[in-house]
């Protein structure tokens, strides 16, 4: 992102009614304690902390879902106006259906087209029927993409479907029984990890920008705490092993920050309860100001300044 973003927006969207384990409700409060505001301030841009979004109370847990997702569309919307980059602090998974729903919508009022990179250790392509949990964290991919049985979780909002091929998940390693099907009937693109290991962060990440930038689309990053690996991301309820690692991590943020493309993002699932010491908060902050442009060093244009040292014979 950075020189087309005039400022950064933080919205909170403390939903866990989307899993049975409770925490999630506690992320958006974690990363701003972990100083998500303050560290994107320090690299020079300007925020905004929209507040959280709040529901009234439902009868369960899935007419709670709709409300979330309802909620978080029509706030998710009203902030990401003009050239502001939103950030959304989850919550659970579900907070997807919502947020993605709005950027689509943002989408469509642009003529363009969204492309969503899912960064998760799961595919999220479950429905009603299929799934083992019963739990929506594991269904909003499907929801999006207009499989049955969700449509009661968009009743009363401007539903903007997303196409199947304008999803890449991406570190995906926990797959049902049935939703693998799905997924494969829908030609869903699942880039696992045994195609990150032996193709490479860089590679695959570098072929979805290419095709992001060749049409021109609005690019939304999912990022779900599990894609991490449990060693340096422990504050999540679905830990997978062989997740990804802090280096493929970072450089994911700096590929994407690079291309200037992105448009908004989600971090969804964290859940400080289950954090050590704050670790996996301030790790997600870390990703965060990379996505900003934070680098290690400026790195110079290719073959400018390559031979230029100190001269050693004038002994300056
Ligand atoms: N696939 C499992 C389910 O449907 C796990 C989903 N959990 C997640 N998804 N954390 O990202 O319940
Ligand atoms: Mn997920
Ligand atoms: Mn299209
Ligand atoms: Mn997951």
């Amino acid at each position: 992102p950075a020189q087309s973003v005039s400022e950064i927006v933080l919205l909170g969207l403390p939903i866990q009614s989307g899993t049975q384990l409770r925490g999630c409700s506690m992320g958006p409060s974690a990363l701003r304690t972990a100083g998500l505001a303050e560290a994107l301030m320090e690299q020079g841009h300007t925020v905004e902390d929209a507040g959280d979004v709040s529901i009234a109370p439902q009868s369960d847990r899935t007419m709670e879902v709709a409300a979330w997702a309802k909620a978080a569309d029509a706030k998710a919307f009203e902030v990401s106006q003009g050239k502001r980059f939103p950030i959304f602090m989850g919550g659970d998974h579900s907070m997807a259906l919502g947020t993605i729903n709005a950027m689509a919508r943002r989408a469509r009022d642009q003529e363009r087209d969204l492309i969503v990179l899912w960064l998760d250790a799961h595919s999220d392509y479950n429905t009603p029927e299929t799934t083992p949990s019963g739990n929506i964290h594991g269904m909003p991919v499907a929801g999006l993409c207009g499989e049955p049985g969700m449509d009661f979780i968009f009743e009363g909002m401007d539903r903007v479907g997303v196409m199947p091929a304008d999803f890449q998940l991406f570190g995906i390693r926990s797959v049902d029984r049935i939703e693998r099907q799905l997924l494969a009937r829908r030609g869903v693109s699942v880039m696992d990890m045994r195609l990150i290991d032996e193709k490479g962060v860089s590679h695959l990440v570098g072929g979805i920008l290419e095709d992001v930038k060749r049409r021109n689309a609005m690019l939304h990053v999912s990022l779900d705490v599990d894609f991490l690996d449990p060693s340096i991301a422990p504050a999540v309820g679905t830990t997978v092993p062989g997740g990804a690692t802090y280096r493929e991590a970072h450089l994911i943020m700096e590929m994407l920050s690079d291309s200037e493309l992105v448009t908004s993002m989600d971090l969804a699932e964290l859940n400080p309860f289950l954090d050590e010491r704050g670790k996996t908060s301030l790790l997600l902050v870390d990703l965060v100001t990379s996505l900003f442009g934070k680098k290690i060093i400026d790195r110079a244009p290719q073959d400018v300044n390559r031979m230029q040292g100190p001269d050693w014979n004038s002994g300056v």
